[in-house]
């Protein structure tokens, strides 16, 4: 709601709707209400209008837009009646104003901003636009540039750089409210006519239009798929052409256009899922609601290579003190210098720099080879090469190194939580935190409980998460995890349409326009074909353990391509060796062509195993790949490893590439409706019955069969016999 109170010549009106002051229609009506009382009381002189609890107002209330009529309705005309007030009003800004929220403070003469405050227009990120006359309002307060910069992207920024911008005219370092009625007591009487945005006019840029081209051509670079940058981008071009009233006019139709999309739902639905999987829960009845998390005050990782040297350097960010460990001098002297390298770089970006982050001190970071040095953190992070003797030694030596409490994380892509926990004397201490590489970058932290693993441990590995300010997702232990665990089938579709007749840069140019950020060739090539080519040789399905006779294209009696593994054996690594699925213009090399020595390759493979070369079309290319992930999201699902469908999508939003647009795999295939990924999943299969991740999972039928529920419903449907535990 919203509280009205009167103790001087301004009147105070609160906006309340905890826990971020969201404008629902209550609060909106609340703050008409406040308005239209001191416009009739005469000895109110001004009006300020602050929120509850230290914050602003994080904007329209998301949940409301399945009524989006009643909720914008009142939001752009409320913006206007505050602006069109013969009495002064202020905005007292802390915490935040986001959204419609910044547009209220639009709608006020004058806005005051505590110096932590952080404003922004955020809408695009859902999906939408600002659609109460923000992007009418905001270009002609900052200019062109500087609006379509923060409307086009959603960036928040603090106070500071609003004040550069004359986005607010005044910081304070406290007593916000205070500051504000000060300058409402201040302003009383004086001209409102300058205050008003609406009759501003837009800046001039010089050659506005050849500016607006440019930035129109970098949206639609940026926007990969995702409509609302360039409707967010014409409707701030619309405030540079047309008046006020018109360019409102044309922000509502776009507005609408873009709440019809589809793509906005997905991204709300994005929205609350990163926020649902904070409420984690295991089959075993171990909950976020009663784990409390241990304190992490100082911590270690083990192994410098590509992972340990991010997750190190994600550490030194957080402001938790450490100690890297490597298994040589040699070793260690390389990782040193990647991590100071990577860390100098990180430093650049902030502010304060290198003296913030204080990594040449070794308080705070402390490189070695001497175990030892172990014994008294909180917790140890495992990043040695992926081999599960090497584990096993290594948590067998902390076990009897590290403290009693310490907890144990392993870093591994997909090996068994367990196992390496029996090598300990405390599995219940031992926990998988599955980092995405770069692991300083990307956001996604999968988080695998294993038979033992306390809920402390669990509520302490998602601490730690949230510390490093990456999203962790709780899951079950079983090969591959859930991320890794639906990629395979993926990348497995994406090597048979090969085989069939496809080619690397049709397969990914297919995946990319879907909305991935790189397709799996390409990513393959990214990653290094030899790690995988290690793991196969390691599960005995190529190399010199493969038994002699295993016939060329199958394994375990199911569908195998041995392309990969070929290419390995040719050294064609990827990018590091300057070829793999594509040709690089050196080994290192970042720049992929469609290689001609692949494809003579490819038909000559054919040939040698009589595979007859036919057209793939596009919509089988992407149904392949995207229904056999799908697929195996189904079964972990149904094997209790996941809580929910929105834990899948935000692992692949987050730790894959998955357009956020396209609400991640589970909530696409809601869009796409299950009974149509069954039947085309049925066909697909029908044509490979040798391809178990075709054959359709027991749980997608089971939905299907009632129709398409709604994924909210879709656990609800799972029978207590089907899970794990
Ligand atoms: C908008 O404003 C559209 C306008 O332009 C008007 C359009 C008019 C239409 C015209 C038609 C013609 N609503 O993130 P946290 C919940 S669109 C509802 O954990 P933090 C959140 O779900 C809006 N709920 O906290 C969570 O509850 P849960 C534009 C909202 O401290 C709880 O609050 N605004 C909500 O890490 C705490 O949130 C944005 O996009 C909202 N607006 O971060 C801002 N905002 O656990 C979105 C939050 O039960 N919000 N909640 O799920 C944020 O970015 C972050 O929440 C904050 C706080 C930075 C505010
Ligand atoms: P890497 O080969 O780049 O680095 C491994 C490092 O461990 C090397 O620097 C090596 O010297 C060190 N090491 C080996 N034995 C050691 C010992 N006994 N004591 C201390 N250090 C030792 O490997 P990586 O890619 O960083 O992978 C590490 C782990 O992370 C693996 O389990 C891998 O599956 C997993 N992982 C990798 C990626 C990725 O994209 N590379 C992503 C997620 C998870």
């Amino acid at each position: 709601m919203a509280q009205y109170a009167r103790g001087s010549a301004v009147a105070v009106i609160r906006l309340r709707n905890p826990p971020v002051n969201a404008l629902s229609r209550a609060v909106l009506q609340a703050l008409e209400d406040g308005l239209k009382k001191a416009d009739a009381d005469p000895s109110v002189k001004a009006v300020m209008i602050c929120g509850e609890n230290g914050k602003f107002s994080a904007g329209a209330d998301i949940r409301g837009f399945s009524a989006p009529k009643r909720l914008g309705g009142a939001l752009g005309p409320i913006v206007s009646l505050i602006e069109s007030s013969e009495k002064p009003v202020v905005a007292a800004i802390e915490g935040v104003a986001l959204g419609g929220g910044l547009e209220v403070a639009l709608g006020c003469h004058y806005r005051v901003a505590h110096v932590k405050a952080r404003m922004g227009l955020p809408e695009v990120t859902l999906g939408l636009l600002p659609g109460a006359e923000g992007t009418q309002r905001l270009p002609r307060l900052i200019g062109v540039p500087a609006a379509l910069d923060m409307i086009t992207t959603g960036k928040h920024i603090p106070a500071t750089e609003a004040l550069k911008l004359g986005l607010v005219d005044e910081i304070v370092e406290e007593n916000t409210i205070e500051a504000a009625i000060r300058l409402a007591n201040k302003v009383i009487g004086q001209p409102l006519g300058p205050r008003r945005l609406s009759l501003k006019p837009v800046p001039k840029v010089p050659n506005m239009e050849a500016f607006l081209d440019e930035a129109l051509a970098k949206v639609k670079r940026q926007a990969r798929g995702c409509l609302a940058p360039e409707l967010c981008f014409q409707a701030v071009r619309a405030a540079t052409r047309s008046p006020f009233a018109e360019g409102v006019r044309r922000e509502r139709e776009l507005f609408q256009v873009l709440l019809s999309s589809g793509q906005a739902q997905a991204l709300q639905y994005a929205f609350f899922a990163e926020r649902a999987v904070r409420r984690w829960a295991t089959p075993g009845g171990a909950s976020w609601s009663s784990a409390a998390p241990q304190p992490v005050r100082r911590a270690a990782v083990i192994g410098l290579g590509t992972m340990g040297r991010g997750i190190v350097t994600s550490l030194v960010k957080a402001n938790i003190p450490l100690v890297a460990l490597e298994q040589d001098l040699e070793n260690l002297n390389k990782g040193r210098k990647a991590v100071m390298l990577l860390l100098e770089r990180e430093a650049m970006k902030m502010e304060g720099g290198a003296q913030v982050l204080d990594f040449h001190n070794p308080a705070r970071l402390q490189f070695t080879v001497d175990f030892d040095l172990l014994r008294d953190v909180d917790l140890v992070i495992e990043a040695v090469f992926e081999n599960m003797a090497l584990k096993k030694e290594i948590f067998h030596k902390l076990s009897k190194i590290c403290k009693p409490g310490a907890l144990l994380c392993t870093n591994t892509s997909a090996l068994n939580i367990d196992e390496i926990a029996s090598a300990t004397n405390r599995p219940q201490q031992v926990i998988g935190t599955h980092f995405f590489s770069p692991a300083h970058v990307m956001r996604l932290l999968e988080i695998i409980y294993g038979r033992h693993t306390s809920p402390t441990a669990i509520a302490t590995a998602m601490q730690l998460a949230t510390a490093l300010k990456k999203v962790g997702v709780v899951v079950g232990n079983c090969f591959g995890f859930v991320g890794n665990r639906m990629m395979f089938p993926y990348v497995q579709q994406a090597v048979f349409l090969l085989e069939e007749g496809s080619r690397p840069d049709a397969v990914d140019q297919v995946l990319e326009d879907f909305g991935f950020k790189i397709g799996p060739f390409r990513m393959s090539d990214l990653a290094g074909l030899d790690v995988g080519w290690r793991s196969r040789k390691d599960q005995g399905l190529t190399g010199p353990s493969l038994p002699a006779g295993t016939p060329a294209r199958q394994r375990h009696g199911q569908r195998y391509s041995p392309l990969p593994d070929l290419l390995c054996e040719r050294g064609r690594f990827g990018q590091k060796t300057g070829k793999g699925w594509y040709l690089y213009e050196k080994a290192g090399g970042r720049t992929a062509t469609p290689d001609p020595w692949l494809l003579n390759f490819l038909s000559q493979y054919r040939d040698t195993h009589g595979i007859r070369t036919r057209f793939i079309d596009q919509e089988e290319i992407l149904e392949r790949c995207l229904f056999s992930l799908i697929n195996e999201g189904f079964a972990i699902l149904a094997e209790g490893i996941a809580s929910g469908p929105e834990h899948l999508d935000v692992i692949y939003i987050n730790g894959y590439g998955w357009p956020k647009h396209r609400g991640g795999p589970m909530f696409y295939a809601s869009t796409v409706g299950l009974p149509r990924v069954l039947a085309k999943l049925q066909k697909y299969s029908e044509a490979h019955p040798d391809v178990p991740g075709l054959q359709p999972s027991a749980f997608l039928k089971k939905l299907a069969a009632v129709g398409n529920p709604p994924l909210k419903e879709w656990m609800s449907y799972l029978s207590q016999q089907s899970s794990k535990l």
